[in-house]
């Protein structure tokens, strides 16, 4: 099947916005730098990447006939956040395993931003032990095997919804809608980067954007920055369920190995936790544009765009496209980096 026929739930309120960061630009001194807001663009509870994949999962959700949403995620997962607005949204139940997965130990790291979001929204979220891992994680498959036992009909979404088969769509599509803005707003973005670390969000452009160049012979660098800190693990997701969608979305050719391209550099030690050049890159995004970002994801990615404006490994004459992916609500927990 090609990408445009596969069902797709709207749950945005139509393309995400595109527009130019100019202080941020002029402040770096090298290439034109926009912004396409994946922050902005739903009215389900803040928005945020995984509603854009999730309007390609939904409409297998109510085909399956299932009344709970069951996913997984960190204390301020903004997935999970995700998956109980569109739970709440479509009248349906939702059980959320939050496990320990970065050792930020803030007394309300468990009760403010994403988690309080979710539990407002109406979701049975509960709290697990276990670390940081992006693969498949037992405490899902038990919460699943629960939902099952007390008589309800569980649908699986791992998390960020990237070990999912049809998880990588939302953003194939993304370079689509790309392609249309760019037409409309007469500007080409050579260069894309994103914050990646379930990997579907990232794999999806890569499949997206080889489509495109398929059908334009126009080639670009989509550059995924590491946020996981456990880069290899990251690499082989991104790469796996590229090919994937790219097989899904019947591409017809393998990807090169250019067009996966994970860099690394401005994920600290460890996820969750930010680094100087994270809080360097909040600071300029906020005071330079008033666009916030976030410790865990995409003031990591932001740094890494800085960097490699500002040492013109993406030349001046580049116009770049930074995704800012949402993940605004979890600042709440990170409270004390300001005060
Ligand atoms: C997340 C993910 P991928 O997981 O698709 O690589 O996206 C990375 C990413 N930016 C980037 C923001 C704001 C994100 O929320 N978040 C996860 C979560 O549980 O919230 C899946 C990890």
């Amino acid at each position: 099947m090609k990408l445009h026929d596969f069902p797709r739930h709207p749950l945005t309120f139509g393309p995400s916005p595109v527009h130019p960061l100019r202080r941020l630009s002029s402040h770096l001194g090298g290439a034109q730098v926009w912004a396409k807001r994946e922050d902005v663009s739903s009215g389900l509870a803040f928005g945020g990447n995984k509603v854009r994949k999730l309007e390609y999962i939904v409409p297998d959700v109510l085909a399956s006939g299932a009344d709970t949403l069951v996913s997984i995620g960190g204390y301020q997962s903004n997935h999970t956040r995700q998956v109980a607005a569109v739970a709440a949204h479509l009248g349906l139940k939702c059980r959320l395993v939050q496990e320990h997965w970065v050792p930020w130990d803030d007394p309300v790291n468990d009760k403010v931003g994403n988690i309080l979001l979710s539990r407002i929204l109406g979701a049975d979220s509960r709290l697990d032990p276990a670390g940081f891992d992006i693969g498949i994680r037992d405490s899902w498959k038990n919460a699943l095997a629960e939902v099952e036992a007390a008589g309800g009909t569980p649908y699986p979404i791992p998390a960020g919804a990237s070990e999912h088969p049809l998880g990588g769509l939302g953003f194939a599509n993304w370079a689509f809608e790309v392609a249309a803005q760019e037409k409309e707003l007469g500007v080409f973005f050579d260069t894309i980067v994103v914050c990646t670390v379930t990997g579907s969000t990232h794999a999806g452009m890569i499949a997206g954007f080889a489509a495109l160049e398929d059908l334009t012979g126009v080639k670009r660098r989509v550059l995924g920055i590491d946020a996981s800190a456990t880069l290899a693990k990251t690499r082989d997701q991104v790469a796996r369920i590229a090919r994937d969608t790219a097989a899904l979305i019947e591409l017809g050719r393998d990807l090169r190995d250019d067009e996966i391209q994970v860099l690394e550099g401005w994920a600290g030690e460890l996820y969750g936790i930010p680094v100087e050049s994270t809080m360097e890159a909040i600071r300029l995004g906020a005071q330079l544009e008033a666009m916030i970002t976030d410790p865990v994801y995409e003031g990591k990615s932001l740094a890494g765009l800085i960097d490699l404006v500002s040492t013109g490994e993406i030349p001046r004459d580049a116009t770049v496209l930074y995704a800012h992916l949402g993940g605004q609500p979890a600042i709440n927990a990170y409270h004390r980096l300001w005060s």
